[in-house]
């Protein structure tokens, strides 16, 4: 097992394998089942671009060989940033037919997180995108290795550039490797985040392969199922619910897409009879928009997935009127567990609740601040254990011990109640982040940049309500001297490296931030201050 994670009990781990749970399959050996099967099938379409299941298996196969002559071995960890292109799905399998462990980054992500990526996970590689929407990350993966003392080489998309090699180029005559075990990390997601430093989260093959197959079997995924990707790959909305992976092993296409915008999914839609997808709300609600205007037949579509951030109950009403198809709602986190409503679910449970769990074996407590189950139908934190949630963060010992029960309960921050006929419906949150769009953000991690600023004395920054985006950022500050300004203070933060989604949408500037009588920054004062934009408080545009 991999040295800093954490394996789930050994009779746990019987029970999960008894139950037919865990296969101990791995993530690379399922492609290659699924291409002795679905050789000739579509399995991956971008733009013009149509890869069949034996396309995509040899490629694996020759990338992972390729990798091997650059050092890459079993265990490395590699961190992955590209955009949604088949490369990445190429990339991964290559990775896990090796024994090597992608570590998903956000194509949104500088230097700041992927420097704390490479440093955390001791990556050896790094997968870049080349220039991506106007950023040179070639610039960036210079900058981080000179921080990162295991990074050794580096592989883009696109154009290599001496020390950066072209990922074409990482090819070789196929070769076998030794089986991971189905029990160690496959790769890393990263977390949403309640900590300064973004922790990450090992997936297993054995604990992945059962989510992916039972959000599948949920959707009634089949051989004539096309995804459309539409949010990021690295997310594991997209990835595995039943997203990329849960389309392939059931033998469909996926199809990817370069943006979420309506007409180019749209014209994707109708092109490619797409019948899943998956959408933040805020990404619902644009589509929704453009329907009303659009002649797209979106008639293929069968279900719209939409999860990430709380969907509100009016923009739910539209989805099937709107694009003819089904809602599932759909509530999850890269730590593991997943709700969903299911298909035929009254109007009721699909327009006003997350759904149930989607194993029998997901285990979940709704507690009080005392730690005691709440009485039914109360609003408490959500606990969870289960065969795909994780049981530690990865090399994060003292923060395992806060945010793990004694007998292995994920504590998730997040705050929900069971109606009586056991669906799951998200209130709010106690952890201190806020969901910009399916963005997570730290307020801590915002908040410890922005005390960097000269003349910043104490930052807070909570989540404001936002018809679009459900929240927006907005930071709270006391400084000496001169207050500067939001332009100022975003350029400040991005020159830190930081990622442009973290930066405040807002800036207030207080004399004192308000504190609860336990001493700690009184964020629900804030956020009740933020919506009354109380007079007496300077405020400051840009
Ligand atoms: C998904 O995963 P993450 O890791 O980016 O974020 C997890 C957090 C949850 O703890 C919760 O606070 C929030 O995002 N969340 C929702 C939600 N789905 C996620 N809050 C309200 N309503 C929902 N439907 O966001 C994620 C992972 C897999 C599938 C779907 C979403």
């Amino acid at each position: 097992m991999l040295e800093g994670s954490t394996p789930w009990p050994a009779e746990v781990a019987r029970r999960y394998r008894t139950a037919g749970l865990w296969r101990g399959e791995t993530l690379g050996a399922l492609l290659r089942t699924v291409a002795a099967e679905h050789g000739e099938s579509t399995a991956l379409v971008h733009g013009d671009r149509r890869i069949s299941y034996l396309e995509l298996d040899g490629r694996a196969d020759r990338m992972a060989a390729g990798f091997t002559r650059y050092g890459i071995t079993s265990g490395d960890r590699v961190v992955v940033q590209l955009p949604n292109v088949p490369e990445f799905v190429a990339v991964c399998f290559a990775l896990f037919r090796l024994g090597a462990i992608p570590v998903f980054a956000l194509t949104a992500h500088r230097s700041q997180e992927i420097g704390h990526l490479c440093r955390i996970t001791g990556a050896v590689a790094y997968v870049l995108p080349g220039v991506h929407r106007g950023f040179d990350h070639r610039v960036l993966a210079r900058q981080v290795r000179s921080g990162a003392p295991t990074l050794r080489v580096l592989f883009s998309l696109s154009g290599q550039g001496g020390d950066v090699i072209d990922l074409s180029a990482v090819d070789a005559e196929p070769r076998e490797f030794a089986e991971p075990d189905p029990s160690d990390a496959a790769f890393f997601l990263l977390s949403g985040g309640t900590t300064a430093l973004p922790k990450v989260i090992p997936r297993t093959h054995d604990d992945y392969t059962c989510q992916v197959r039972a959000a599948s079997s949920v959707l009634g995924m089949s051989t004539s199922d096309v995804y459309l990707a539409v949010l990021p790959l690295e997310f594991n909305f997209t990835w595995g619910c039943p997203g990329v992976i849960g389309t392939l092993v059931s033998g469909g296409t996926v199809v990817l897409a370069d943006a979420p915008t309506a007409d180019d999914c749209f014209a994707m839609i109708v092109r490619e009879q797409v019948t899943v997808t998956s959408l933040v709300p805020s990404i619902a609600q644009l589509w929704l928009e453009a329907a009303e205007w659009s002649d797209a037949d979106l008639s293929s579509l069968r279900v719209v997935q939409i999860g990430g951030a709380k969907l509100q109950r009016s923009v739910a009403e539209r989805i099937t009127p709107v694009l003819g198809c089904e809602l599932q709602q759909v509530f999850g986190m890269a730590e593991g567990l997943l709700t969903l409503t299911r298909l035929g679910d009254p109007t009721d449970v699909v327009l006003g609740t997350q759904g149930r769990p989607l194993s029998e074996e997901d285990e979940i407590r709704i507690v009080g601040p005392d730690d005691r189950d709440v009485a039914a139908g109360e609003v408490g934190e959500l606990l969870t254990r289960g065969p795909y949630t994780l049981r530690g963060y990865y090399r994060a010992t003292e923060h395992n011990a806060i945010a793990f029960t004694e007998d292995g309960y994920y504590r998730s921050g997040d705050l929900v109640r069971l109606t009586a006929d056991g669906d799951l419906v998200v209130e709010g949150r106690i952890k201190d982040v806020v969901i910009r769009g399916g963005d997570k953000i730290s307020a801590a991690e915002v908040e410890g940049h922005l005390l960097g600023y000269p003349g910043v004395l104490r930052a807070a920054v909570i989540g404001v309500p936002d018809d679009f985006l459900g929240e927006r950022t907005c930071a709270y500050l006391v400084v000496t001297g001169e207050h500067p300004s939001l332009h100022d203070l975003k350029g400040a933060l991005r020159d830190r490296g930081l990622a442009d989604y973290k930066l405040p949408d807002r800036v207030e500037f207080v004399d004192e931030l308000p504190v609860t009588p336990l001493g700690k920054v009184d964020k629900k004062a804030l956020v009740l201050l933020a919506d009354q934009g109380r007079p007496t408080v300077a405020k400051q545009k840009g």
